[in-house]
């Protein structure tokens, strides 16, 4: 297995490390047939992507690379488009130069976020995108530019339609893992109130778990064919903050609307969980700084084809992705916590 990860001066392969076999240990290393190598890369260097594919003759690709937060595409929507639209021509238009379209598979991680201003519920492979941001209009001309690779040069090329998928590993800045760390930072005293954007949005969160296996099926197939990949349930940012505060020993209840809205604890359900919370505290605000210019307010996908042509189902519920999550977190906050009460300089990031 090959990765490529982005040269930065700091470490920041944290999510993959458990995987990830150094060359130097006697028992996994290359002597002994190292099976995860990784090499410097970007999706904006063509010359580099196509040495790479020439060096690896890979069967399979995986294109998960992305600037992949919606909001900061509003900020960096040229840099986005390049990333996410240009650099998904580059690695289709590397295996065709390199004459591995009949040899290399591949799968190109299209988004929920092209169906934005839904046109119709719930979103199947049939609906019309109508993308709300520059994140989606890249991940537009990304979804074509595969479809148009597999019509054009009979390359198996797919688009797997992702819903919101999500996990302990989720990066701080999306919003299950903003909430779920956030709380577990404030149980514990490290943080006082958590600052959210909108909370009425709806989305349908599965766990990336059961989406990651679906990716590897789809390129198990005959045929080259898009698939949704969803839970088919869907629940709003506020509902996903009730849940993620009950598994960290809270009930909330939520006051006001809009930019006043907020969740004060009514009670107390576990104390050894949350021992820096009391009875009243607010600890979930709105800051309307993290609303975005464009909202896709509700998301609900159906997966039925996948259901169907390849027998694929979602093992894992919300409820359960969220407890997992929530615990991952606590521990966290608490080994953080007891660094702290010893006199460690403990500073928990958020943004
Ligand atoms: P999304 O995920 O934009 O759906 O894209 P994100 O978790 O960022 O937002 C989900 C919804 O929550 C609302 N929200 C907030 N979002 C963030 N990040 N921070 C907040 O404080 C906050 N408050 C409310 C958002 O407005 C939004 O409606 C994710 C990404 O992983 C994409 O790359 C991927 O393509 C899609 O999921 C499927």
């Amino acid at each position: 297995m090959h990765g490529i990860k982005r040269r930065a001066s700091s470490f920041n392969t944290e999510r993959i490390d458990h995987i990830y076999q150094d060359p130097h240990d006697a028992k996994t290393g290359s002597d002994r047939g190292a099976r995860f190598k990784l090499h410097y890369g970007d999706l904006t260097d063509t010359s580099n992507l196509t040495r790479i594919l020439n060096e690896v003759q890979p069967d399979e690709v995986y294109n998960l690379g992305a600037q992949s937060h919606v909001a900061v595409s509003f900020e960096s929507p040229e840099y986005t488009a390049d990333v996410d639209g240009l650099g998904t021509l580059r690695l289709l238009e590397a295996i065709r130069f390199l004459g591995l379209e009949k040899k290399t598979r591949f799968y190109q991680a299209s988004t929920s976020e092209l169906f934005g201003l839904v046109q119709e519920i719930p979103q199947r492979e049939t609906t019309p995108f109508y993308p709300r941001s520059p994140y989606a209009c890249a991940k537009l001309y990304a979804y074509w530019i595969t479809v148009n690779y597999r019509e054009s040069y009979g390359m198996y090329a797919c688009n797997g339609i992702l819903f919101n998928h999500e996990s302990p590993r989720r990066g701080e800045t999306f919003v299950t893992r903003k909430i779920t760390r956030g709380l577990a930072n404030i149980a514990q005293g490290l943080e006082k109130c958590l600052f959210l954007g909108n909370m009425d949005s709806l989305r349908d969160w599965g766990h990336a778990k059961d989406y990651v296996r679906m990716q590897w099926m789809m390129l198990q197939q005959e045929t080259a064919e898009d698939f949704v990949i969803a839970t088919g349930q869907q629940i709003s940012v506020r509902e996903f903050v009730r849940m993620s505060a009950g598994e960290a020993g809270l009930i909330v209840e939520f006051s006001g609307k809009g930019v006043d809205e907020i969740a004060k604890v009514t009670e107390i359900v576990d104390a050894a969980k949350a021992p820096a919370v009391a009875v009243g505290d607010v600890i979930v605000r709105v800051d309307p700084r993290y609303f975005r210019p464009a909202e896709v307010e509700t998301l609900l996908g159906d997966p039925a084809k996948a259901k169907a042509k390849l027998g694929w189902e979602c093992e894992i519920s919300v409820e359960e992705m969220c407890a997992e999550m929530v615990a991952c977190d606590l521990e966290n906050a608490r080994k953080h916590a007891l660094l702290k009460r010893h006199g460690h300089n403990v500073s928990v990031a958020v943004e």
